[in-house]
């Protein structure tokens, strides 16, 4: 399944990744559906689950406990998890690059996702209930990356959303017809340039909004030109913090 597309040449390799999870069923949708699933599919990635329960050493299958010196909620305990990433990581020979998904770890961006989408293999660890028993992070050394400044139940749905940002930018994920450099060019002015512009499709006019005539034009140095100018107007608007690094002589 893999070999197929790590032959097809200038097409990347596969990235290996590994999901530490207490609720593996919450991925399988994600993964059996659109650019996950392909990526998988064309061998360019593949993804391991596994069950952070199956690690843990307690007869009755606890992974959490109590939070010493009392408060609310419980806490993953060091070994079920220190163990799990352990054992994972020997399934194969490639070293991980290790995330631990955490509401105070790094914000994700696009640069860190194009940082991500060039390693070899990832392990992410996704924990629930309050948090992590602080010393799992001095043992395994994990980034933590966060999805956002909200509280989620659990480190699942960011890593997701993670994953999503990071395969997308693999070499070869993306179609053919949009080729993987000026697909992931258009990727950086989304969120590092600012906006994109607006797009249209058929047909040419729906309950009486029309399309704007330049489109149709078949100029394509005005139409480039036309886009430029609504992506700034676009970023300027929404987006301002943006548009800051639009105005910089580089762009000119
Ligand atoms: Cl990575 N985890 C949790 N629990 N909440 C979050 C988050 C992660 N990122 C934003 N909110």
């Amino acid at each position: 399944m893999q070999a197929v597309a790590a032959e097809s040449g200038d097409r990347g390799s596969c990235m290996r990744v590994d999901i530490i999870t207490l609720f593996p069923e919450m991925f399988t949708g994600v993964l059996a559906a659109s650019i996950l699933k392909r990526a998988g599919e064309k061998g360019l990635a593949a993804y391991h689950l596994h069950q952070m329960r199956d690690y843990t050493t307690d007869p009755h299958g606890k992974v959490d406990d109590r939070p010493y010196g009392g408060g609310a909620g419980m806490v993953l305990m060091c070994q079920p998890v220190v163990d799990a990433v352990n054992a994972v990581e020997k399934m194969d020979l490639l070293p991980s690059r290790r995330v631990l998904l955490s509401p105070r770890g790094r914000r994700l961006d696009q640069k860190l996702a194009k940082e991500l989408a060039r390693e070899p293999r990832l392990m992410l660890v996704a924990g629930h209930y309050e948090g992590f028993d602080e010393r799992i992070g001095q043992l395994i050394k994990p980034d933590e990356v966060s999805i956002g400044d909200y509280v989620l139940s659990g480190g699942e749905l960011a890593a997701m959303v993670l994953l999503d940002a990071v395969v997308r930018l693999v070499p070869g994920v993306l179609g053919d017809e949009t080729s993987p450099h000026s697909e992931s060019f258009s990727t950086d002015e989304l969120v590092e340039g600012g906006l994109e512009y607006p797009h249209y499709t058929r047909p040419r006019e729906y309950d009486g909004l029309p399309v704007p005539e330049v489109l149709l034009s078949g100029d394509h140095a005005q139409i480039a030109r036309w886009r430029r100018m609504k992506a700034q107007e676009i970023t300027a608007r929404l987006r301002p913090d943006l548009s800051v690094r639009m105005e910089s002589p580089a762009a000119k």
